[in-house]
């Protein structure tokens, strides 16, 4: 079972067998989880965005089944409770003295009234919960919208501030399988993904079935994998070269190179090594000293190439015994550091193209999660081949950058906008997963836990995760409209499962 798992109920039995001495509301069970719902709004008591930070926005939403939305019920002095979230381990708090239209947030612990609420039963099941600070004022969901705040209203026992409570079993905290295969057959049937037609998403979207197949080792991926790969051909035809995009290709040798590696099927290891070859053999030119060009007829180099490539290279290394392979791993990677990557730094810059009315060359800067990942995952795979230092140490660079200098430590929630952006994040986490496992480093565990279970607390509630993973997927019905975006937490959760050693 999951440390993290094990925890939340440690928490759940402490909570449960310390109070015992004061007078209990009817019907409450002290250290019992429940969830709350608005009678009159029909929503659920819940931490905004599932955060885990102080001062976080308490509102009502639609019921997902997340821990946001389950509190641990404790008595604290007569008829009097706190709430604490199972999401987050904080406490429902008001954030200024009782008075009406008074907000709520969630908060460590005051020790005072302002995290304490008298649970008084009414009628029909429900309660109301009174601020300890000042009776007169109660808990108040004054509106049916998802995303609403929870306000405090001087007491009316209306119907707008009884609330339903519901006991509710401890569930497992992501990352752990369940979670993850919870997710991955929601995303999979929910969007159909055998039937998606897409190049390079697709591409990506059978790594993420690779992935899932890679750490259960479960054969119903293998199997979902070979309809995914027959589909492909089948759309995309068995020589892909008519497609100009030589990154595409390149996503695409990369299913097919891991889908052998992970398989042991012979035709995935022909089909990878004929189109890298063609790829590489037409992308390849001496402009700017080394590399591949992007796209066929264009000028720039961009980290989105050079950084699969170098990856793809380094597979079909490993898969044919070939090492020549290797060389061109070696030689993309050099080349991308005298243009792309910022090693003082770790930060990955996406292209680089000629100023065609000065003739010099000029290095973009903007970066984004894919490349930093493929390049964490060829530094990674080239540590590994050569045993010298100093990929390990770039390695280490580029998986900092991301956690402290992109994401400040906190959960990854960009990249929403344009079709191929939302699909980033789950490469990142795909080579982070390889950093971790072949490296023996710890420093992007704890972190991307947090990613994962904040993730998974905020689907939507037909287990559909928006790629913004620190924000409350708000597209009930329609779900998100792209399966690419959704694709990349279930990339999150196998990835980070289990990934401590
Ligand atoms: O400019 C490139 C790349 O350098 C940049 O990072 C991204 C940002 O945009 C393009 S790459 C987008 C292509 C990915 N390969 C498949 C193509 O169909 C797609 O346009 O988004």
């Amino acid at each position: 079972m999951k440390r993290s798992y094990l925890r939340a109920l440690a928490t759940i039995t402490l909570l449960a067998s310390s109070a015992i001495s004061f007078a209990q509301t009817g019907g409450i069970t002290s250290g019992t989880i429940y969830s709350l719902k608005a009678k009159a709004a029909n929503k659920m008591l819940d931490v905004a965005n599932s955060s885990v930070d102080n001062g976080a926005t308490v509102d009502t939403w639609t019921d997902t089944k997340s821990d946001a939305q389950r509190w641990i019920v404790k008595l604290v002095k007569k008829n009097t409770y706190t709430l604490t979230n199972v999401g987050s381990g904080k406490l429902l708090h008001i954030i200024a003295a009782p008075a009406d239209s008074v907000t709520l947030d969630q908060s460590d612990d005051t020790n005072g009234d302002d995290t304490k609420w008298v649970i008084v039963k009414a009628s029909g099941g429900a309660y109301i919960l009174q601020s300890a600070a000042n009776p007169k004022f109660a808990l108040n969901a004054g509106s049916s919208v998802d995303g609403a705040p929870i306000k405090l209203a001087t007491s009316s026992k209306t119907d707008a501030q009884k609330w339903i409570f519901k006991k509710e079993l401890a569930q497992e905290v992501a990352p752990t399988l369940a979670t993850a295969t919870m997710a991955f057959d929601d995303w999979y049937n929910g969007y159909q993904v055998e039937a998606h037609k897409g190049f390079w998403d697709q591409a990506e979207m059978m790594e993420t079935v690779l992935d899932a197949y890679e750490v259960t080792k479960d054969p119903k991926y293998k199997d979902k994998f070979a309809t995914l790969y027959t589909n492909f051909i089948k759309n995309h035809k068995e020589d892909w070269m008519y497609n100009d995009f030589n990154d595409d290709i390149t996503w695409a040798v990369l299913f097919s190179v891991r889908g052998y590696l992970l398989t042991g099927n012979k035709i995935y290891l022909d089909k990878a090594k004929d189109q890298y070859d063609k790829m590489y053999k037409r992308a390849f030119n001496n402009t700017y000293g080394g590399g591949l060009i992007w796209y066929q007829g264009k000028t720039s180099k961009n980290a989105c190439i050079e950084g699969p490539a170098a990856v793809a290279a380094c597979y079909l290394g490993e898969a044919t015994g070939d090492s020549t392979y290797y060389d061109k791993a070696i030689a993309l990677y050099s080349w991308s550091k005298i243009y792309l990557l910022n090693m003082a730094t770790g930060k990955v810059k996406d292209n680089v193209d000629i100023n065609k009315r000065t003739g010099l060359l000029r290095t973009s800067n903007v970066s984004f999660t894919y490349n930093e990942g493929t390049f964490l995952g060829a530094a990674t795979m080239l540590y590994k081949h050569t045993k010298e230092a100093s990929y390990l140490q770039e390695a280490k660079k580029i998986a900092q950058f991301t956690r402290d200098s992109i994401y400040k430590g906190k959960v990854m929630n960009n990249e929403e906008n344009g079709g191929d952006l939302p699909g980033f994040k789950g490469i990142f986490v795909r080579y982070a997963r390889k950093y971790t496992q072949e490296t023996g480093n710890t420093d992007l565990v704890d972190w991307l836990d947090l990613n994962a279970k904040v993730a998974y607390n905020n689907r939507n509630s037909h287990g559909i995760i928006q790629t913004k993973w620190a924000t409350r997927n708000i597209e009930e019905a329609p779900k998100p409209k792209s399966s690419f975006g959704p694709s990349t937490a279930v990339s999150l959760l196998f990835n980070t499962y289990p990934l401590k050693m």
